[in-house]
């Protein structure tokens, strides 16, 4: 059994900055898990899929609001930049992986692109919708745990992270409103913030609203999530 080779959405904010990028700390946490990381950039459809066909996983990283259209509304004067290209990449990548039940690790934006592709919708701005929220867009150092989630202990996130109050990072202001088809919360912040989803029908289909990525250097904990995905990607 080979090193898993994962797939790694590109960001894409064709307004703001002319290029594709995936953050160093996304793709160092793959390697330092064993993994081989390969970037994918927006491009034809059929394209992406004959790119998907050759790896054992993919990761969503974070980054944008989703398009609100994507799950049937228009966004309110607090939704955040979109990119319709963007969207149309992670949510094409996720499709292809929920049906070769290729592992999928989604992160902050990539938990709520996992969430949309699964027919959920999202909280467009917690600040203005939830009553009492948290600081769910720390401005704490970014590798710095500033809320506590609480775990259910009968999951896969259970058995990764155990489930004793961890504090995780937090850089979201949108999170998941209806739960998407076959996903289920596995954890969440003290004001009722869903932090976590993971599939009931796939092998490792996980979404994390924190950022382990940048917590790993840290909490040694962060790292376990990279190693399991890595391992249920070396099974494809
Ligand atoms: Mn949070």
């Amino acid at each position: 059994m080979g090193q898993p080779m994962i797939g790694l959405l590109c960001a894409h904010v064709r307004e703001k900055r002319d290029q594709y990028f995936v953050y160093t700390t996304y793709i160092e946490a793959v390697v330092k898990a064993g993994g081989i990381p390969i970037l994918i950039p927006y491009q034809p459809k059929e394209q992406v899929f004959r790119i998907l066909a050759g790896l054992d996983g993919i990761m969503l990283p974070g980054g944008n609001d989703v398009d609100p259209n994507r799950y049937g509304e228009y966004p309110t004067v607090q939704c955040g930049d979109i990119d319709p290209h963007w969207d149309e990449l992670d949510l094409w990548a996720a499709g292809f992986a929920l049906e070769r039940n290729l592992p999928i690790l989604a992160i902050c934006r990539g938990c709520q692109v996992l969430n949309v592709a699964l027919g959920g919708t999202l909280i467009q701005d917690i600040p203005s919708q939830i009553e009492g929220p948290l600081k769910h867009r720390q401005e704490a150092p970014k590798w710095y745990a500033t809320h506590d989630i609480s775990v259910q202990a009968a999951s896969l996130l259970g058995r990764i992270w155990g489930t004793d109050p961890k504090r995780v990072n937090s850089y979201h202001h949108q999170a998941i409103a209806k739960v998407g088809h076959g996903l289920r919360i596995v954890a969440s912040a003290p004001d009722g913030i869903i932090e976590a989803v993971e599939s009931t029908d796939h092998r490792f289909v996980l979404g994390v609203q924190w950022h382990p990525e940048l917590m790993v250097e840290h909490y040694p904990v962060a790292g376990r999530i990279f190693q399991h995905f890595i391992q249920a990607a070396a099974k494809s």
